[in-house]
Formats: structure tokens, C-alpha cells, sequence
């Protein structure tokens, strides 16, 4: 507020022309990025104009003098749990504030915490015969959380990692990654959804299954046939136990996938496609004018691998149906039905009303809306084709991508080519899709900086969509910070929906690269403080405490209470392979310690009751000092024992 007041008018209308033109500097060399998607793209009218945009601009711009503040000492309304791209973890983030409050390692290694160091997070993430990690990298795009009755029940989240096709499950009390999943004769695992209900059991009405889209086809199995005709490839979408984290099932379908979504019924899932010509070269993905969603009838696959009609595919065991068209043909048995939508589509959305999904266009300026009633129609075989199940097919902007909701009835697409965020009427939509000239469908759009990927909002995919806040996960931040360098930061942009007109509330920076998040109230999540010694069965207690030998094998187990370890001398010899097992005795919240042992690329940290261990070969001799990295006591840096590995 102040800064423009002191800029007066007329710096102000510079500001607003210089923005207007790095936006127009922006949108043009997006539309080029896409080399041959301009081709699609040319026949576009862009609605809202260029007067519109920097109108809105400036009126952000003032707005953001109002930014709702979380002052010191104030807690946050909301947690965000996000994505972190090819960073391969996790992170939690207070909204409205925009404050950082935790990085979750997942499929990364991380010194902080020590994951992919101790044997524990080790075994979580994957070992070789050798016992070092199998992978060390991830890519991920989607965190979704279990639900209970429509709503979040604060139990799990699960995000996904596209390199190495693997699915992590993260614990919402402790906020760490417990299990992950390889998916088998999978590339490219992209979109991600839990169930909401059983397909069959009602009172089954909490997660039980997660849906996981694969985005490459392969050869099936990955075993070096077939290297050279790519069309006898295949993509899988599986089907992974909430509970147990094994996968399921498996159905093989035509095209590829991309986003998932879930029925709140828990009857069906689906997924986009934007490749469903099987190409496996740019052109030939978008020679259709129109490409898929494909849903899925979660009670027939189940059905069907009970009656054991499933194949399997080289050494993974799990059954695989298919779903392939050619096998689909009657809408009565079929397990899979593709509506067809515009081109090369990207995101799918469920609104929380329960009766659409919502699947973006991407290279088509539209956003096609599935009736989820018509779906089930399709599949009793009560309609002509699966395209009578759209029942609305708004123009909303050029490059739309993912959809938000807020509870009252209005959708919010990203607009990737467009950098805006559009507010649209679902019913409108419909209505205007049955003929209704008059139909206002977009309510309004906002400038967001810029390029967009995905937008969320606050509980937006639950029953309990609260329309209070919207997400805006940019891609190029651009002018928006100061520069560091060649990368810039992301923008994550904060908008308040909560009145007649959005309102760009906030700007707070990502680190690269985050893609889809959820926005979820502070009363859903319910953390744990303190850890219980006892669930580690490995907990160093007094009795046990010490140092034991077998053979070369050494075994150190450790207790720490501030400010000391429990033995101030540890004596091995080189050559041994060394255990230690360190427990906190510290009961206090918040007294956390750390180990770290020079030279031998060892450094964790063990939570109050907590428990971890880590196994190493101590391969060179001489005096090494253990000591604790994690601030603990005002003797935080006394708090050490001497580590002599004898030559
Ligand atoms: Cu659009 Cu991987 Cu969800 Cu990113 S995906 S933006
Ligand atoms: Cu213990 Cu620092
Ligand atoms: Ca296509």
C-alpha cells in the first residue's frame, strides 16, 4: 500500500505496462515451448482480453496490501502437504502464512534426518543385495490424503514418484514416509487417488485402496523384446492395498494415463489420457482431435481377478485384467468405458458434490464435465455412446490444466498458455452445453505469475470444500523475487475465494519443483509429540545397553540423554561391521538429538522415545569423534564419545 501511494499514478501505470508486456514476452515463448501445440492452439479465441488483465493486475496488486497476516506467535489455519517435483519428497506448508514448516524426505536422501542412511529408512526406501539404496532419486507429483465418510480422517497421505514408478505412503501423525511400493511392468507412475468408499460395501466408507496411472507404455514385460515396434506397448493402471501398500491388480488399457480421480461412491476411477493414439513421438500424440478420460469399474475388475480370469506379466505375480476396448465392447460386462474429450487433456477432478469429474483440455481451450450418473447409465448399458455422458463443455482460456473447487458450486482451472486462473459455474456450463445462450459460465479470471500447473483449494477435494482459500502452483516466478541466479524460485500465490472476486492474498516461493498439493484444516491433523519406545523393537534400554561382539560383527548400542551418550568411549577394530543403535531417553518434546561419525558419511537423528540404527564398515583406523549435531542443551557441543577404531 505504502510503496504504491509514494509511486504515485503515473509510476504506477509504468509498472502495470512493464508487467503487461513481460506477460505478453511470457505467454509467447510458452505458446513456441510447445513447438507444435500452436498448431492446435492457432483457432483459439482468448476471452478476457488485454485490457482485462493488467485491469486486474493492478487491482491484485493493491489487494495485496490486505494479505490476511499470521502475526508472530499466531498459528496457521491450514496445513498444505505438496509435491516437490524431482526434489523426491514431501512438504508441509501453513496457509495462509505461506511458512515453510517441514520437509518430508521420501524417495531423497536427506542428512537432516538421516533417510537413506540409517537402516531403517533404508529398508523403507529399498536396498540392493549389497545393502545400499536401490535408487536414490524421485519425482513427485501428487499428495492425496486417506479419507473417512467424504472428508479427510487424518491418517495417511500417499504421493507419487515418476521416475521409478513408486508409491510412498506418508504417516499424517508423524508426518515420515513408512512404506513404499515398486509398481510393477509400470514407467512413468503419474496420477494418484485413494478410494473414498468400497465400491460394494457402504459401511465400508474410509480409504482402503489407492489408484495409480502410468504415463509411458513399455514393453510388457520390460524385458528387451520388442524394443523396436513400440506399438505392442502397454500402460497398466494398478490398484495398491491402503492398509498393506501391495499391489492389487492391474488392468491394461489402450492410450496412456495421466491424472487420477475417485468417485465418492468408490464405484468408479478414472483417469485422462492424452495419448490415446499410442504414439511415441510428439506428433503423433496429438494427431487426434480428441483423446480419453478412461474410467474404471472398480466392482467388476475386483469381480473378475476373484474369478481368476487375469493373466500375468513376466515375474510379478499380481493379476492383470484388461481393459482394452477390444475386450470392452459390451457396456454391461465392460470394465473400462473412454469419453472422449478435447485434446491432449491434462488433470481430472472430482467436484465435491460428488457428480462430476472434470477433465481439462490442455491444447483444447475446454474443460469437459462427466456426469458421474450418466457414467453408471453407460455401464448398465442404458446410453448410445460414452460421449452422452458429458454434459457440459465450457471454452474457459487457453491451456487449462487442473480444477479446483469451492464448495458453492464454481470450478477454478488453471490456464497454463493463458498464466490466469479462471472462476467458472459448473451448472452454468451445463446449461449452456443444453443450449442456454444466456448462460454466464466464467465469473471471473485473475492474472497469476505465471504459467500455472496445478491450483487446489482449501479442503477443495472433500465433501467439506470450504471455499476459503486457492492455491496457484506457478512454474516461472520470473520478476516476481529477487534473483538467484539462472534458476529462479517457484511462486506459490495464495488467493482468497472466499468473496465475490478473487483477491491474490499472497506470494511465497517454492523450491523447485512443486506440482499438486491439498489444503487441509488444522483440526483434521492430529500429530504425535512424543514417539513410544516400545514401538521400536529394537529400543536400546539401560539393561541393554553396551557394546557385544560376534566375530567381526560389532553391535553398539547407544542411549542419549542431554547432554551425554550413554558410553563415552567406543572401541572397535578395523575391519569390523559396525551396528549402532542409538535410542533418546529424552522425554521432552521438542529434545531431539543427532549422530554424526566423521569420515564415515554417517549423520542422523533420533526424536524424543525414538529409535534408528545404522551399519557400516569401519574400514580405516583412528579416533573419531561421535558427536551430536541436533542443538540440544546449552552443552549441546560436549555432548560426544570418542569412536577408536583399532588398526
Ligand atoms: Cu500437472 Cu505431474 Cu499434476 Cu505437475 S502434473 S503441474
Ligand atoms: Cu544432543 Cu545436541
Ligand atoms: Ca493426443
Amino acid at each position: 500500500m505504502d510503496s504504491s501511494k509514494k509511486a504515485g499514478p503515473e509510476q504506477e501505470q509504468d509498472n502495470v505496462a512493464s508487467v503487461a508486456s513481460r506477460r505478453g514476452f511470457l505467454s509467447k515463448s510458452a505458446v513456441l515451448g510447445l513447438a507444435g501445440a500452436t498448431l492446435g492452439l492457432a483457432g483459439c479465441k482468448e476471452e478476457g482480453g488485454k485490457g482485462g488483465a493488467s485491469a486486474s493486475a493492478s487491482a491484485a496488486a493493491k489487494e495485496a496490501g490486505g494479505a490476511k497476516e499470521i502475526a508472530p506467535g499466531q498459528l496457521d489455519d491450514y496445513y498444505a502437504f505438496t509435491s516437490a517435483g524431482h526434489g523426491g519428497e514431501a512438504r508441509v506448508i501453513g496457509l495462509p502464512s505461506g511458512r515453510t514448516l517441514k520437509r518430508i524426505p521420501v524417495f531423497n536422501m536427506d542428512c537432516m534426518v538421516g533417510w537413506g542412511i540409517t537402516n531403517e529408512s533404508k529398508k523403507i526406501m529399498g536396498t540392493k543385495a549389497d545393502g545400499s539404496l536401490k535408487y536414490t532419486t524421485g519425482d513427485t507429483h501428487h499428495v492425496h490424503a486417506s479419507y473417512k465418510n467424504g472428508t479427510y480422517d487424518g491418517r495417511f497421505m500417499w504421493v507419487n514418484d515418476k521416475i521409478h514408478s513408486r508409491l510412498a505412503r506418508i504417516r499424517m501423525d508423524t508426518m515420515e514416509c513408512d512404506k513404499i511400493t515398486e509398481l510393477p511392468n509400470v514407467m512413468g507412475f503419474h496420477g494418484m487417488f485413494p478410494d473414498k468408499c468400497d465400491p460394494v460395501d457402504s459401511k465400508i466408507n474410509y480409504t482402503t485402496r489407492v489408484f495409480c496411472g502410468a504415463e509411458f507404455h513399455i514393453p510388457l514385460p520390460n524385458d528387451g523384446h520388442d524394443l523396436n515396434d513400440p506399438s505392442k506397448w502397454g500402460a497398466l493402471f494398478s490398484c495398491v492395498s491402503a492398509e498393506t501398500m501391495e499391489v492389487l491388480w492391474q488392468v491394461r488399457v489402450d492410450g496412456n494415463m495421466d491424472l487420477v480421480a475417485t468417485s465418492y461412491d468408490g464405484k468408479f476411477a478414472a483417469s485422462n489420457q492424452y495419448n490415446t493414439e499410442n504414439g511415441a513421438d510428439l506428433p503423433s500424440m496429438m494427431e487426434s482431435e480428441r483423446d480419453a478420460c478412461v474410467f474404471f469399474h472398480i466392482e467388476r475388475i475386483e469381480a473378475m481377478v476373484k474369478a481368476g480370469k487375469f493373466t500375468t506379466i513376466g515375474s510379478s505375480k499380481v493379476p492383470v485384467v484388461d481393459g482394452r476396448k477390444a475386450a470392452n465392447a459390451d457396456p454391461k460386462t465392460a470394465l473400462t468405458c473412454y469419453v472422449p474429450v478435447g485434446k491432449n487433456p491434462h488433470g481430472v477432478n472430482a467436484s465435491p458434490d460428488a457428480k462430476y469429474f472434470v477433465c481439462s483440455g490442455k491444447l483444447s481451450p475446454t474443460a469437459t464435465v462427466i456426469d458421474l450418473g450418466l457414467i453408471a447409465k453407460w455401464f448398465e448399458g442404458g446410453l448410445k455412446e460414452p460421449r452422452d455422458t458429458v454434459v457440459a463443455e465450457p471454452e474457459i482460456g487457453l491451456g487449462p490444466l487442473h480444477t479446483a473447487f469451492d464448495g458453492k458450486g464454481n470450478a477454478y482451472t488453471s490456464l497454463f498458455l493463458d498464466s490466469q486462473c479462471v472462476k467458472w459455474n459448473v451448472d452454468a456450463a451445463i446449461a449452456q452445453f443444453k443450449g442456454d445462450k444466456k448462460a454466464k459460465v466464467i465469473i471471473e479470471k485473475i492474472d497469476v505469475h505465471y504459467q500455472p500447473g496445478h491450483n487446489y483449494s482449501s479442503m477443495g477435494e472433500t465433501k467439506e470444500a470450504d471455499g476459503k482459500y486457492l492455491n496457484s502452483g506457478n512454474k516461472f516466478s520470473k520478476d516476481r523475487f529477487l534473483p538467484v541466479g539462472p534458476l529462479h524460485p517457484e511462486t506459490e500465490q495464495l488467493i482468497d475465494i472466499s468473496g465475490a472476486n478473487m483477491k491474490l492474498v499472497a506470494d511465497h516461493t517454492a523450491y523447485s519443483e512443486p506440482h499438486d498439493g491439498i489444503i487441509v484444516r488444522r483440526d483434521v491433523v492430529k500429530t504425535r509429540q512424543i514417539y513410544n519406545m516400545d514401538d521400536f523393537p529394537n529400543a536400546v534400554k539401560p539393561e541393554t545397553a553396551g557394546i557385544t561382539r560376534e566375530g567381526n560383527k560389532v553391535h553398539v548400542r547407544l542411549m542419549s540423554i542431554a547432554p551425554a551418550y550413554s558410553m563415552p568411549i567406543i572401541k572397535v577394530k578395523k575391519g569390523d561391521e559396525v551396528t549402532i543403535t542409538l535410542t533418546n531417553h529424552d522425554k521432552v518434546e521438542d529434545l531431539t538429538h543427532g549422530c554424526a561419525l566423521p569420515t564415515y558419511n554417517i549423520n542422523f537423528i533420533v526424536n524424543p522415545q525414538e529409535t534408528k540404527s545404522v551399519t557400516f564398515k569401519a574400514d580405516h583406523a583412528g579416533a573419531f569423534w561421535l558427536y551430536c549435531t541436533h542443538f540440544c542443551h546449552a552443552l549441546h557441543l560436549e555432548m560426544r564419545s570418542r569412536f577408536l577404531v583399532e588398526a
